[in-house]
């Protein structure tokens, strides 16, 4: 079986470790978000793509979701020592070879999904991971600071600033322009069963979704398409999701973040337990759903909840 997952980050990295489990036997390709990448130090750093790749390779600090295990900040250190900043992104030693590797590449005219499948050959994530284009996107985030309107970097707002203020406009810079990666369009065409994990639907599955031609070929796919809340009891599992969907007009519950991919693009969507009584409201939009436990606490049961979307997927199809 052929499945196509649009990741972002820590949520959807978590639950490819449990889809993996759930269907060892299938072919997943995820097209990751690319639009968190920064350049930092001469460096392009890829957070979504590498949480992916860390964590379905082993190599990923568990408690915080992203970064290497068993780092330290050596390098970090003697940047700040020279007044090198920013000091508010965490790279770690392990961590900056990443970026040398993927820099240097790129430096000597790579794509960054060549880029990205020559890091896998070390990782052996065991999927395959495209990057959603070749092309720069970088998302910004519009905020007012100190009276004063300014667009940032979305790393900024959402690890400097933790997302403290509102985000006002959230924009993928370059989304426009971008193309979609080597392969993404033949996998979407190809799948039997496409998912959007439990990744911010707004910078993360949003973002994959801006790049032309990647939303016409979901809608477009023969698979059935099922995505996976991830809002639950009305507030985001982890992260600031409901800060980037007031900017964008979307209610933080279940049902609105349905709603809001749409029933063009959705045939399926699973909701927790505790939003079962969103079910109505979802059905009612045109998506089949279901309530389902969704809380990844572990792999069994990201696992079962995988299986849930399969299913859901084989019932709609
Ligand atoms: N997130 C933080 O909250 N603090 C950090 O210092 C931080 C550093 C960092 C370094 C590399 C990397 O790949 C990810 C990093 N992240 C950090 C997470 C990152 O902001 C998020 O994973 C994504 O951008 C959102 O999904």
């Amino acid at each position: 079986m052929r499945i196509v997952v649009l990741a972002g980050g820590i949520g959807g990295a978590r639950f490819l470790r449990g889809l993996k489990s759930a269907a060892p036997d299938a072919d997943i390709t995820v097209i990751g978000n690319t639009g968190d990448d920064i350049h930092l130090f001469g460096l392009k750093v890829c957070p979504d793509l590498d949480t992916v790749m860390y964590t379905l390779g082993g190599g990923i600090d568990e408690e915080q979701g992203w970064g290497r295990a068993d780092e330290s900040f050596t390098v970090k250190e003697e940047l700040a020592a020279y007044g090198v900043g920013p000091g508010w992104f965490g790279l770690g030693d392990r961590d900056f070879a990443t970026h040398i590797v993927r820099t240097q590449m790129i430096s000597a005219g790579y794509p960054l999904s060549a880029v990205t499948e020559a890091l896998c050959d070390r990782w052996q994530p065991g999927v395959r991971l495209l990057p959603m284009s070749d092309d720069r996107v970088e998302t910004h985030v519009a905020v007012t600071l100190d009276g004063e309107k300014r667009v940032i970097h979305f790393q900024e707002y959402w690890v400097r600033l933790r997302a403290s203020v509102d985000a006002e406009a959230v924009v993928p810079v370059g989304a426009e322009q971008a193309v979609p990666a080597p392969g993404v369009l033949e996998a979407l065409a190809e799948a039997d069963v496409i998912l959007f994990p439990p990744s911010n639907p707004v910078v993360s599955v949003g973002t994959i979704l801006a790049v032309p031609g990647i939303r016409e070929a979901v809608a477009a796919a023969a698979a059935p398409v099922v995505g996976l809340s991830p809002i639950v009891g009305g507030a985001p599992v982890r992260g600031m999701a409901d800060k980037v969907l007031a900017a964008v007009g979307v209610e933080a519950t279940a049902a609105a973040v349905a709603r809001h991919y749409g029933g063009g693009l959705l045939d399926g969507w699973l909701v927790d337990t505790a939003d079962a009584d969103a079910v109505a409201e979802v059905e009612a939009a045109g998506i089949a759903c279901r309530a389902v436990p969704l809380m990844m606490t572990d792999v069994e049961a990201t696992a079962a909840m995988a299986r849930a979307a399969l299913e859901l997927a084989e019932a709609v199809r």
